[in-house]
């Protein structure tokens, strides 16, 4: 069975500039890695992709989000990541259902039971072996992510919203230390991928050699 990594965090904290990076560790280390993203990552998740970021001038319940993401999900698991998974390669996935717990769960408060049921539905015993999530003050992340394209549906939530998308990242990371890192993505990039890199070497993922 090969690694499942993810990785995560609010809008604009660097999961697109270290996705790359992280590839790069990976392959140098003798990894074959299958990157994709959620949600996405098949024809069938790209298309709910497309309705969960579009605007419309019609509200979307939390209820049908949360329920797109775990259908989105379902279908990319079954097509991509277990199969790589099978096949002994390393799935680095950007975004996984730590964002359905800090964005649904945290910044909708849909009630976590719910997403904890789903989880169980859709994934069985599946969770991924280290999820890094990039943590920087809302501020700092939109300020990125502004100097960028027209924000999407979920990106137009004010910042209350994304404080408690933040607060819901910070808590998963307490509760689940083993599998989940808190990454300080407000400093430079150089900063932030050197201690990227002493998580995969401390999760045994790479070795400190390669580096
Ligand atoms: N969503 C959900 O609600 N529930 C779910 O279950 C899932 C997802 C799976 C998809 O987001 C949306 O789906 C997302 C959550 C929701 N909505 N929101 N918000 P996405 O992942 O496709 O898009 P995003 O979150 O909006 O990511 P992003 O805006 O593309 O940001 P990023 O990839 O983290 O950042 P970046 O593009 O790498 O960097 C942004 C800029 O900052 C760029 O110019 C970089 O050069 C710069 N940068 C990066 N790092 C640094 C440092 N360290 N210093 C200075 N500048 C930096």
């Amino acid at each position: 069975m090969g690694k499942f990594i993810t990785l995560d965090g609010i809008e604009g904290v660097g999961k697109t500039s270290n996705l790359r990076f992280i590839k790069e560790l990976l392959e140098s280390s003798g990894h074959s890695c299958v990157v994709t993203r959620e949600p996405g990552g098949t024809n069938l998740g790209e298309s709910l992709r497309g309705l969960l970021l579009s605007h419309s001038d019609e509200n979307m319940s939390p209820d049908a989000e949360l329920l797109m993401m775990f259908a989105s999900r379902a279908e990319h698991l079954s097509k991509v990541i277990l199969p790589a998974l099978n096949n002994n390669q390393t799935v680095l996935c950007d975004r996984f259902t730590e964002a359905t717990y800090a964005y649904q769960g945290g910044g909708r408060q849909l009630d976590v039971d719910k997403i904890s049921e789903l989880e169980d539905w859709v994934q069985g015993e599946l969770r991924p072996d280290l999820t890094i999530i990039l943590d920087a003050p809302v501020e700092v992340g939109r300020a990125r992510a502004g100097s960028r394209s027209a924000p999407d549906r979920i990106e137009k939530e004010k910042d209350d919203f994304f404080q408690r998308v933040r607060k819901s990242y910070i808590e998963l990371a307490d509760h689940y230390p083993h599998r989940i890192c808190l990454i300080d993505a407000s400093l430079r990039l150089e900063a932030v991928q050197k201690q990227i890199l002493a998580k995969l070497i401390e999760h045994d993922i790479i070795d400190q050699v390669v580096c």
